[in-house]
């Protein structure tokens, strides 16, 4: 744990979901016995994307939206590193939505997780895309509040053909489990978790979780391979909500489907026989 130490101490609320998925995201490294080096950590902007401030390991902040191509260029540059993607339900749903489909149905081997606390915390408590129809915010003001579809993260995943999908909460005991779950699985895997605001979000606190998720391994007979089942009982929500692994696969991921990176890494091959002025003068 003490290797993953920035110098950086946290800024976020007190009391606010993201120490809970920070302290498990420490655990699951330690868990996994990752050294730093073999790590690296892509975030987008947003108070949950701030976490890989304060996790030593490469580690980027980069443009809000922009998460999932940054760390797509990360692995392609270096597929022997493990990346992990994270940022929040705006970051993802909103101006990431795009790359978030096409990140799936590629199958990288990256792991996604997303902080989804149905509100823009870092810009004061806009509607995001998950927040619930009739959400009352500055924005979307009483008494017909957020007038717009929510974005049901587990079924966007399962349908843009992520390979693993879970769900999870931000005071879940298993949430560092769940993620070392997620970091093993080999392709994309996506791990949504609900985790309140304390600041802008006053309903979907940690109570309003707890009253209504239950876990997916007290069904009787679920089974995590089945793509039909899981999309049946991913569209629940609201009085009660699941949680844990909706489904996983094997497939094919991107980076092994490139017989470029079959013997090295892009960065371990050598320039020498690339010329660069060639190609310029052949965009000129
Ligand atoms: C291109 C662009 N558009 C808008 C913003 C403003 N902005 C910064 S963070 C953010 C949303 C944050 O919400 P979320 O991604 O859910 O993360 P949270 O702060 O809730 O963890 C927005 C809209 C920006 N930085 N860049």
């Amino acid at each position: 744990m003490e290797a993953l130490k920035t110098q950086f101490v946290p800024t976020w609320c007190a009391g606010c979901g993201n120490f809970g998925i920070f302290t498990a995201l420490k655990k699951a490294f330690s868990l996994l016995a990752l050294d730093p080096e073999q790590l690296a950590l892509v975030t987008g902007i947003g108070c949950s994307s701030k976490i890989s401030q304060y996790i030593n390991s490469y580690r980027i902040e980069t443009l809000h939206g922009r998460t999932l191509p940054v760390a797509t260029g990360v692995k392609l540059a270096n597929h022997q590193l493990t990346v992990i993607a994270e940022g929040g339900d705006g970051d993802g749903m909103g101006l990431g939505m795009g790359h978030f489909i096409h990140t799936a149905r590629r199958n990288l081997d990256i792991t996604y997780i997303i902080h989804n606390n149905q509100i823009y915390g870092l810009t004061k408590g806009q509607a995001s895309p998950t927040s619930d129809l009739g959400t009352v915010t500055k924005f979307t003001p009483a008494p017909q509040g957020n007038v717009e579809q929510p974005i049901n993260i587990v079924q966007m995943a399962l349908q843009a053909g992520a390979t693993w999908v879970a769900r999870s909460t931000a005071a879940d005991p298993q949430l560092a489990d769940i993620m070392a779950q997620a970091v093993k699985h080999k392709g994309f895997s996506v791990l949504d978790i609900l985790q309140p605001c304390v600041s802008f979000n006053h309903v979907n606190t940690y109570k309003w979780y707890q009253d209504r998720v239950y876990r997916l391994d007290t069904l009787p007979e679920y089974d995590p391979a089945d793509h039909d089942k899981a999309t049946s009982v991913a569209s629940q929500w609201g009085d009660k909500i699941p949680i844990g692994v909706f489904y996983r696969t094997e497939r094919r991921t991107f980076e092994d489907s490139l017989p470029q990176l079959a013997n090295r890494t892009l960065v371990e091959q050598p320039l020498e026989n690339i010329s660069v002025s060639l190609l310029m003068d052949e965009m000129a």
